[in-house]
């Protein structure tokens, strides 16, 4: 079965959980709560790659995450940065696994610490940059631009010296893309299991889903099940989620049908 990501957001401003677990106590029992429901890692970010959001400095980045990754010793954790001081001070405190949206772009330093530390790495495609991405993103053929560009960012991670099996990829669902590019993504995913390496993928409450029915990001739990579902029967391997213990039921039942 898939693996189930868990969003632990430690920040003021993400787009659908903002502000709710920006004290690390709260963002500690959150990721206990998601583990409970069944998550196999969690995702712990402190800046907000929403559309439009602004950066985050490196001094409030560690403060937001590090106690909070302290705080779930012992699980398996992924620390959603571009910082290489970031990754490299929670790689320390026990994450396994740099998720990093840039793909190994935003920070000369990221990828060379990846392969020193020998963590897990996501490369997640992303078209310009938070604050600017959702201003009019066009593409030739989606699919093809965000294969060819992963299949770049796994040369230029082996060529750093990460190892092949470390090397997850993500299509960066609404980074960069309109409803209907996300569409295509989902639609044609198996395509990017050709590369080789796991497929991780974010759909949860994003707005393509309310693209389609108008709903906020927090009525999301209907759309964010169906493309998880779907996403895993493409072939994902890692599914990024906020609500586990829905997914995780539904990813349950899909298996029992599909086997
Ligand atoms: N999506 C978000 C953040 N990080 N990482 C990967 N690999 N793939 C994704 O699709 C992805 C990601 C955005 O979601 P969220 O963390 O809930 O929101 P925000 O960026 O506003 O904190």
């Amino acid at each position: 079965m898939a693996k189930l990501m868990g969003v632990v957001n430690v920040t003021p401003d993400s787009f659908s959980d903002g502000g709710l677990y920006l004290d690390p106590a709260a963002a500690v029992a959150h990721g206990q709560e998601l583990l409970a429901a069944g998550a196999d890692l969690l995702d712990v970010g402190g800046e907000s790659t929403r559309p439009g959001a602004q950066p985050v400095g490196e001094a409030e980045e560690l403060r937001r995450v590090l106690p909070v990754i302290e705080g779930l010793a012992g699980a398996a954790i992924s620390v959603d940065t571009s910082k290489a001081a970031v990754a490299a001070a929670a790689t320390a405190a026990g994450a396994t696994i740099v998720n990093d949206v840039t793909a190994l772009r935003g920070d000369p330093g990221m990828a060379p610490l990846c392969a020193e530390r020998e963590v897990t790495v996501v490369l997640m495609h992303m078209l310009g940059e938070p604050r600017t991405m959702q201003e009019n993103p066009v593409y030739a053929d989606v699919v093809g631009e965000v294969r060819s560009f992963l299949g770049e960012r796994i040369e230029f991670a082996l060529s750093a010296g990460i190892a092949a099996e470390r090397i997850w990829v993500d299509p960066g669902i609404g980074f960069g893309k309109t409803a209907e590019h996300n569409l295509e993504l989902l639609r044609r995913l198996a395509e990017l299991g050709e590369l080789g390496h796991p497929v991780v993928i974010g759909t949860s409450r994003k707005s393509f889903i309310g693209s389609l029915d108008g709903s906020d990001a927090r009525e999301r739990l209907g759309g964010t099940i169906a493309s998880t579902v779907l996403a895993a029967a493409a072939g994902a391997e890692v599914l990024r989620v906020h609500d586990v213990a829905e997914v995780r039921q539904a990813l349950t039942l899909a298996d029992a049908v599909l086997g």
